[in-house]
């Protein structure tokens, strides 16, 4: 089996934690390279349901690394507490189990209060409905140039001088929104306090999972988010500020394109978007409601509600494009089972002409209207299925039809959150 890296093709939350839990059994090393503990995978595993915001999906699994790369912004705080509360669960954490590249960005207060601040819309600008964790302000600073790192912790004596260099820009943004300067005394103290905790876990992740590689093991790259929040091809400005695409896996983890043998995408068989933002197909009305209940469409992290629609093949066509998508694993069919007619986004109308694609422009993207195709419901049930012969023949036209519209073959269809109730489709 050849490396795969998972990535959601649409706003995120397409069930990423499930498939990704699923592969890990066959692989070695599950390595997480963007984002930070804004993503949330929910893991149903038997009775017990773990929900991992940090560390990747295989520590819950024996005998499997988790390594936290380089592209990953980690607020030191999130993952003593993501680490005590699965040590509650009875899943042990301890540097067999996780590595945390060296050169990972930290996430700090002063960037989780300047999100909120931001969000809070006292400092005038977009609202984009982050997740107020830090995560923007954390990878601003990287891009700055100022950021403080995981191997900054094991220094301690040079901590000074960085922390001096980040207050000063950060010192300078808050008299602006009147907030009192931030004490380089009490950010040290923090760091100081956080490092013990951390530092067990830090390694030249890079050079390990290029040992791992060359020694045959199987490395699974986990995305988090997903493709349309990503800061270049996402629907900018209401994006993360991370990559989000399959690429970022080689960057964010410190191995070459070559490391990556297989996209997976993951896709929802209709659409959800958290935080503000264009979205086509939207349903602001009854049906939308119903696919958020039989969803049950609330965030893991923020418990915050999604918002729901049809699905929409022209961004998914997209992300199979910027993401160079091998196969889908279509998830949640069962939300869709019962209705008697579903639509498919397959275009939009823009200024009165049709366009195959979703523009770059923020006036366009808003401006867009879908072009609906009906689509026939089923009656019965596809909960639950574990064979291609268990699913009604509408639900089995409905999943290849996307696939003829999305270019790209649907290789996994997952059928509820339960691990085993996945079929994959020849
Ligand atoms: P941020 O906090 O700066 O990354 O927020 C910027 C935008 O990105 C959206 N965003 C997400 N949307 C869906 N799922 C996300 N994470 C979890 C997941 C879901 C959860 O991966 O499953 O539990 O909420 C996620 N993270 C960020 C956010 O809504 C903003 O639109
Ligand atoms: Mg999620």
């Amino acid at each position: 089996m050849a490396n795969v890296v998972v990535v959601g093709a649409q706003w995120g939350d397409e069930g990423k934690g499930k498939i990704v839990d699923w592969l890990s059994s066959q692989a070695d090393v599950v390595v997480r390279f963007q984002g930070g503990h804004n993503a949330g995978h929910t893991l149903v595993i038997g009775e017990a349901v773990y929900k991992l915001s940090l560390l990747p999906s295989g520590v819950v699994r024996k005998n499997k690394l988790g390594v936290i790369g380089n592209g990953v912004v980690l607020d030191p705080h999130a993952l003593v507490a993501e680490i005590e509360r699965l040590g509650e669960q009875g899943v042990e954490i301890t540097r067999e189990t996780l590595r945390i590249a060296d050169n990972a960005t930290l996430i700090l207060s002063v960037h989780r209060e300047l999100d909120a601040l931001r969000e809070s819309g006292a400092s005038g600008g977009t609202k984009i409905g982050t997740t107020k964790r830090g995560i923007g302000p954390a990878y601003e600073d990287k891009a700055g140039r100022r950021a403080i790192r995981v191997d900054d912790l094991d220094d301690l004596d040079a901590l000074p001088a960085k922390i001096e260099r980040l207050l000063t820009h950060h010192n300078a943004l808050r008299r602006g929104f009147g907030l009192p300067e931030y004490e380089a005394e009490t950010l040290y103290d923090e760091l100081a306090s956080v490092a013990p905790k951390i530092l067990p876990f830090m390694d030249a992740t890079w050079r390990l999972l290029d040992e791992k590689r060359r020694a045959g093991k199987r490395i699974l790259f986990e995305g988090a988010q997903g493709a349309l929040l990503d800061v270049d091809h996402g629907t900018y400005p209401f994006v993360t500020s991370s990559n989000t695409v399959a690429g970022q896996a080689a960057t964010g983890s410190g191995m070459g394109p070559g490391a990556v043998g297989f996209v997976l995408g993951i896709a929802k068989a209709y659409t959800t978007r958290v935080g503000e933002g264009p979205f086509p197909t939207e349903l602001d009305d009854e049906t939308g409601q119903r696919i958020g209940e039989r969803g049950r469409e609330f965030g893991t992290v923020t418990g915050r509600k999604r918002r729901c629609g049809w699905f929409d093949a022209v961004l998914v066509r997209q992300t199979v494009r910027t993401s160079g998508i091998d196969g889908i694993a279509l998830t949640k069919l069962d939300v869709l089972d019962g209705f008697e007619t579903i639509r498919i986004c397959t275009g939009y109308k823009l200024d009165g002409a049709v366009i195959d694609h979703f523009p770059a422009s923020q006036g366009a993207q808003a401006r867009v209207e879908p072009i609906y195709e009906d689509f026939e419901g089923w009656t019965g049930s596809t909960a639950g299925a574990r064979s291609w012969a268990d699913l009604p023949a509408q639900a089995v036209k409905y999943v290849r039809h996307i696939e003829e519209l999305i270019g790209a073959p649907i290789a996994l269809l997952s059928t509820s959150p339960e691990r085993d109730d996945t079929i994959l489709v020849q």
